[in-house]
């Protein structure tokens, strides 16, 4: 199909086609096995300057868009949504400086991003703020020219791997989202600590760990924005973000569709092949169309966001919401294609249902997503009144 890919568009999809299908593939059962972190492949994405691709030439990066990282995340993710979360998250956890940073924090701290030198890591949630991002616990309180860091995140990915940390922290509690701030807080900082890694359903090649900060000091200058912006520079970083997980969710559909086909074509019961009964047939053309359908919303509101529209959180939300669930139907059903082997961990069909639950609960639950574009629909017809 022509989705009017600009020529490095295409590049970039081939070059990452080539990762997954000779490096990740290879890999990706003793990832899901182990749960180590996958530093080699994370090397070859560097390699082929995957990090940089959203970030400013200036910095380092090939300049483009949320619509070039979505097209890497997409093809790597056919292969393991796992593996792929290292560059996705990166692209998270780099976001708040990208979009709020100022030119000091841009200098100090993309080029290495951008040359996957770094990783990057986001830290919003926590045990009492997860879909409630507002009813963050974690306070930052000034002294002279530090703030002062306390309180765990929860649940964050690339936790303990990664070398820079975006952390929104109460700068004022009474004010509620309002007194949220954002800040940049670099591993090796006395106070920053992480729990053991967290033993996850799936993506289990993707680290996941507490981030804790005990009278964690950090200069005054690593907050980024201004004093209480801390709730908007999440909010609106999330924005940016969510069609990356959306772009793992297709690939991660897409790579089970495909297995879905093979299989079916190979698979022989009552003397034919499985891929001639129509039940079969109705299965795999549905899948088709839902991924499909998912893939032409995950481009339309990149290009969006990419093209600088304003109110990109309804159609950030909504392509997250499809594509996530997409992914769940999608493997569900191509395990139900392998019938019993597909429930077996010989084939990569399990993994990938695993692997695609994840995408319906992280960067914001499915049903918030729902109530950001229900309220954004109701705040619309408002306005036209
Ligand atoms: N862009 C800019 N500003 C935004 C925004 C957005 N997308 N969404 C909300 N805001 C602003 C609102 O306009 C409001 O501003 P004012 O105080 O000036 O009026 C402020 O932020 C608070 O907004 P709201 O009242 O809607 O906040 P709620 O506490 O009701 O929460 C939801 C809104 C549920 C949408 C938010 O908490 C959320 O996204 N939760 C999910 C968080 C998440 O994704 N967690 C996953 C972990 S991160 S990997």
């Amino acid at each position: 199909m022509d989705y009017g890919f600009t020529e490095e568009q295409m590049m970039i999809k081939d070059l990452c086609r080539q990762i997954a299908e000779e490096k990740i593939k290879p890999v990706r059962e003793h990832y899901d096995v182990t749960g180590e972190f996958p530093w080699d492949i994370v090397k070859v994405m560097a390699e082929a300057d995957l990090f940089g691709l959203s970030i400013e030439e200036q910095y380092g990066g090939m300049g483009g868009g949320v619509l070039d990282t979505v097209l890497a995340v997409e093809e790597l993710s056919k292969a393991c949504g796992g593996i792929a979360l290292a560059l996705a998250a990166t692209g998270l956890g780099t976001y708040p400086i990208l979009l709020f940073g100022n030119e000091e924090q841009k200098k100090k701290y993309l080029p290495n991003i951008a040359a996957g030198k770094t990783l990057a890591a986001f830290c919003l949630t926590e045990a009492e703020a997860g879909s409630d991002a507002g009813g963050t616990q974690t306070t930052a309180v000034r002294d002279g020219d530090e703030f002062i860091l306390n309180g765990t995140k929860q649940w964050i990915t690339n936790g303990s791997e990664a070398e820079i940390y975006t952390v929104v922290a109460m700068t004022n509690k009474a004010k509620g989202p309002r007194g949220a701030s954002a800040f940049i807080v670099e591993k090796g900082t006395p106070g920053l600590s992480f729990s053991k890694k967290e033993n996850k359903m799936g993506i289990r090649a993707s680290a996941t760990t507490e981030v804790i900060f005990q009278d964690c000091r950090i200069p005054a200058e690593n907050m980024i924005g201004r004093e209480g912006q801390g709730f908007m520079v999440a909010m609106k970083t999330l924005d940016k973000s969510r069609p990356g997980v959306a772009a793992q969710a297709l690939g991660i559909a897409a790579g089970a569709l495909d297995e879905a086909i093979q299989y079916s074509r190979q698979r022989r019961q009552f003397g034919k092949t499985i891929c001639s009964f129509q039940g079969i047939q109705f299965m795999l053309a549905d899948m088709a169309t839902q991924v499909e359908a998912s893939r032409a919303l995950v481009y339309q509101a990149s290009r969006h966001i990419d093209l600088g529209h304003k109110d990109i959180s309804r159609e950030s939300a909504m392509c997250k919401l499809l594509a996530a669930d997409t992914a769940m139907r999608v493997t569900t059903d191509a395990v139900q294609i392998f019938g019993g082997y597909g429930y077996m961990k010989e084939y990569p069909v399990e993994k990938m249902m695993r692997d695609a639950k994840i995408t319906q609960i992280y960067e914001g639950t499915n049903q918030i997503q729902r109530e950001v574009i229900a309220l954004s629909l109701i705040k619309e017809a408002a306005k036209k009144r």
